[in-house]
């Protein structure tokens, strides 16, 4: 059961097209029962509203905002110059060297204007989500617990592929 009926956490994409490529976030949140809103608005398509959504943020009840974009990827940047909320960066995967262009916009900040940034592509999306469970998890006993949980079997899934490599490798010596 999720612990608020409002979102807490706000993810904007720079356009409909980045989700197919950054949907994990929403995975990472769901497993832990976050609620979370999707928008999709744009640095520079549609600056006004970024600068009213990110102001108001706080007010309306959010904790922690995602902002993915790709290429000149201004979107995290502007949102956190909106906001005293933590703002994560997702950059989204591009045609040009992988997301470089994404990475480089989203990552290299100004001093004193931070933004979180995860990795572009793998698990970056999911880091994203998982980031923001820790974030709000500072003040939740109940998220604490299920990170708690989640760290363990990520604990014991590791252990489990150690011990079937040992074993495989045992075998080839044979
Ligand atoms: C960025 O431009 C978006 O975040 C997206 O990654 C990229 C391309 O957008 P579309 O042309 O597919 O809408 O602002």
């Amino acid at each position: 059961m999720p612990e608020t009926t409002s979102p807490l956490v706000g993810i904007v994409l720079g356009s409909d097209s980045d989700w197919p490529k950054i949907k994990a976030v929403a995975a990472a949140l769901d497993e832990f029962d976050v609620l979370y809103e999707v928008q999709v608005m744009s640095a520079h398509r549609t600056p006004e509203i970024v600068r009213q959504y990110a102001t108001m943020a706080a007010a309306r009840g959010l904790k922690v905002l995602i902002a993915a974009a790709g290429g000149a990827a201004h979107l995290a940047g502007v949102v956190a110059s909106h906001t005293m909320l933590p703002v994560i960066g997702i950059p989204v995967p591009t045609e040009l060297q992988g997301g470089l262009d994404s990475l480089l916009s989203t990552v290299q900040m100004p001093g004193d204007v931070p933004v979180a940034t995860v990795g572009v592509g793998g698990g970056g999306p999911r880091n994203a989500g998982l980031l923001a469970v820790q974030i709000l998890a500072l003040s939740s006993d109940s998220l604490q617990e299920k990170l708690a949980a989640f760290r363990h079997k990520l604990a014991e899934k590791t252990s489990t592929k150690n011990a079937a490599l040992q074993a495989a490798l045992r075998g080839e010596k044979k």
